[in-house]
């Protein structure tokens, strides 16, 4: 894939959660300059615009298990065919959300154009609960486990055909609040995952070198990075609607995205829960879109 063409894909939903405002995300990280930013860098950018969203005003659980249910599986079926049509088209999708109840879309288009597919997700939380464990039914709760292929019946079959991601191809960064149902499957299925513990123990650049090694072993064909903001430090990142204290430092989370853009292994990336009704002064969003920077291949000299 020619790496020089970007596409800006924008998911303004709030579905997979109960915070409004989180769907004003991608509207505010290209008020923070995202578009700009990768153009500086040479890349020709195409901003695609938003995924249509229908709007409801009051969310209701139309499923006793899983809110907005119908409203998610709309908004992923969309957003996979856009994701799956920008590859076709040699473009490297940069997905804006929207709460992490995105990647069940983006990461279904994905999954289209590879056999081997790597995953990194960077989170405060690990996203794997299903129906049965969810101790909350919001989906942004479930999107990893959803693209492993567990859950909801309609929502695991979104990309048709597509092979579900391989339980060892996923690296999980930055959690630090796990479920009970999740951290069974985690152990269960052993799931590569280096919580705050290993990252203070091992610190950022040996935890990225492990994820890059790990990756390579696995012999992956591409590698998504869907970068939750709540992964950082709410100092960093106020803006999130579930904030855990304890998180990666602002420093520590552009040294792994420079170093993933030294290992050249990374193939499409998002950046969700970006919500500036709970921000500071666009401060999540501004970090986000630093991070795209770094991720993409700034350098300070
Ligand atoms: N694990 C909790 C749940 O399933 C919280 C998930 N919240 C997130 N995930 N922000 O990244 O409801
Ligand atoms: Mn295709
Ligand atoms: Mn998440
Ligand atoms: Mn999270």
């Amino acid at each position: 894939m020619n790496r020089k063409k970007i596409s800006i894909i924008g998911v303004p939903s709030d579905y997979g959660q109960q915070r409004r405002g989180v769907d004003m995300g991608p509207s505010a990280m290209r008020y923070a300059g995202a578009i700009e930013r990768l153009e500086k860098l040479g890349y020709d950018v195409v901003d695609e615009g938003n995924v249509s969203v229908r709007k409801l005003e009051k969310s209701k659980r139309n499923d006793h298990k899983l809110l907005n249910l119908e409203e998610v599986l709309d908004v992923s079926e969309q957003l996979a065919k856009k994701v799956d049509e920008v590859i076709e088209q040699g473009r490297f999708p940069v997905i804006l959300g929207g709460d992490h109840s995105i990647s069940i879309g983006s990461i279904a288009g994905i999954r289209k154009h590879y056999q081997n597919l790597g995953v990194i997700w960077f989170d405060a939380h690990t996203d794997i609960n299903t129906p049965e464990t969810t101790p909350s039914g919001n989906i942004h709760g479930m999107p990893l486990a959803i693209n492993l292929g567990l859950g909801d019946e309609r929502l695991i079959n979104i990309a048709k055909g597509a092979p579900f991601l391989k339980f060892e191809n996923v690296v999980i960064i930055g959690a630090r609040s796990i479920d009970e149902g999740e951290r069974e499957l985690i152990k269960n299925k052993k799931i590569k995952i280096f919580t705050m513990h290993e990252i203070d123990r091992m610190g950022m650049s040996k935890v990225i070198e492990e994820t890059v090694a790990y990756l390579k072993a696995r012999q992956v064909d591409g590698v998504h990075i869907s970068i939750d903001l709540d992964a950082l430090d709410p100092i960093y990142t106020p803006g999130v609607g579930t904030p855990v204290p304890g998180g990666i430092t602002y420093r520590e989370s552009h040294l792994a995205m420079e170093m993933l853009e030294e290992a050249k292994i990374i193939t499409s990336c998002e950046f969700v829960e970006v919500n500036p009704i709970l921000d500071e002064r666009n401060k999540t969003a501004d970090t986000a879109v630093a991070l795209m920077g770094s991720l993409l291949g700034e350098k300070l000299v």
